[in-house]
């Protein structure tokens, strides 16, 4: 994954174009990407920096097992990834810096992100629905999961970034194609890349399957200009050092149900052994 990430990264500097975007912060941008990943064969973490991984499966089960959009569940297992998101109790959503209000809602969305990601994950009952087809339709063709409902992309702080995944059995293994409309790549895709790794090993578990194949597709795969000097030494350490060997997941044996696994601040029943990185890289994110 390392190598795969680190060639995005490289293409991204040398072929993309500068261009500004709705945070007032310049990005470099290639119009698209895609790759794939074999989940059963190795587990996709990097090591060319050290990843959150706690964060990264909180975030994950808030939105797929919670299905919630408050960003007080988040802050209250001490992760703020979500707090230049959040409703105030007036309903406004402000500028950090300059303390402009960009978009004001209902206050009855106040401490959410509006309508995306776990909401919709919730209202669409999209997750009982995959599983389900998955225990008793493996041939089913049609096994779509959208998280892109016209509807709801008004009173949404951000219409959520990965929106699409599309799951398919084959020869007993559980396989995923994801789709993300826009992606930083060095604060993003790390990111989602783990948790939809983590979310395919949980689903294959109770559900009875092998965990396989997990493909990836990208619109607009951008850095930040102020990134650039942080992937610029994630790709020196690429050049110089060798990736490192990726971790085993494990994943508590005896759950057998999607909602049981624990979502408490330690998520017990999930974890990481043999992790090995090459430390931390601090990127700037842009609200
Ligand atoms: N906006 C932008 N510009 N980039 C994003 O990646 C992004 N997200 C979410 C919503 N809007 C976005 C927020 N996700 C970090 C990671 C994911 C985020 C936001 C922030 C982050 O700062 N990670 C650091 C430190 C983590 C920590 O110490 O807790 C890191 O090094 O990974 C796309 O999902």
């Amino acid at each position: 994954w390392d190598e795969i990430y680190c060639r995005i990264c490289e293409n991204i500097l040398r072929q993309g174009k500068q261009v500004q975007n709705r945070t007032g912060i310049d990005s470099i941008k290639i119009p698209s990407a895609y790759f794939t990943l074999d989940v059963g064969e190795e587990f996709p973490i990097l090591t060319t920096k050290q990843l959150f991984i706690r964060q990264a499966v909180l975030e994950m089960l808030w939105i797929y097992q919670v299905q919630s959009n408050d960003v007080r569940w988040l802050q209250e297992r001490n992760v703020h990834i979500w707090d230049l998101w959040e409703i105030d109790e007036n309903g406004d959503w402000k500028d950090q810096k300059t303390g402009k209000v960009l978009k004001h809602f209902d206050p009855k969305y106040a401490h959410t992100i509006g309508t995306a990601y776990g909401y919709i994950v919730k209202k669409m009952g999209l997750i009982d629905r995959l599983i389900d087809s998955l225990k008793n339709t493996p041939d089913d063709r049609r096994r779509v999961m959208s998280l892109w409902q016209d509807e709801y992309l008004d009173t949404a702080v951000l219409p959520s970034c990965v929106w699409s995944s599309e799951w398919d059995i084959t020869d007993g293994k559980l396989n995923v194609w994801v789709h993300q409309r826009s992606c930083d790549v060095p604060l993003g895709l790390p990111f989602n890349v783990t948790q939809y790794a983590v979310l395919l090993c949980m689903l294959a578990q109770v559900t009875g399957l092998k965990p396989g194949a997990m493909s990836w597709s990208i619109k607009d795969a951008h850095i930040y200009v102020n990134q650039v000097d942080g992937i610029k030494e994630q790709l020196h350490r690429y050049y110089t050092k060798k990736p490192l060997p990726a971790p085993t997941l494990w994943l508590n044996p005896d759950i057998k149900d999607f909602y049981d696994f624990d979502h408490s601040k330690d998520i017990t029943d999930i974890k990481l052994l043999n992790y090995q990185h090459m430390g931390k890289i601090a990127f700037p994110i842009s609200q």
